[in-house]
């Protein structure tokens, strides 16, 4: 085995780590981490869910974050700064 065979493995290992990581981290929800101690206070990251769904039904999806079991919008006000406001049916 050749010093480009070596490189050609090593290339398609990478692209199948890449993209199966890839895949795990969009099943698991991307940048959620999955653990359960963190400081008082501070929301559990394994009850975090963040999806995207059509609530209102305009065709345009809002970002939604389920925690507990309980659903959020996930919203910017406008400064741009991060908001959760409870969901509520209209
Ligand atoms: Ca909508």
């Amino acid at each position: 085995m050749g010093a480009k065979d070596y490189l050609a493995g090593a290339l398609v290992a990478s692209f199948i780590g890449v993209f199966s990581t890839g895949i795990i981290m969009h099943s698991k929800g991307r940048a959620v981490p999955y653990n359960n101690i963190v400081e008082q206070d501070f929301a559990v990251p394994r009850k975090i869910q963040i999806y995207c769904r059509d609530m209102n039904l305009d065709g345009i999806p809002e970002t939604m974050l389920k925690y507990d079991g309980k659903p959020y919008y996930l919203k910017l006000n406008d400064q741009g700064e991060l908001v959760i406001a409870p969901y509520q049916l209209d």
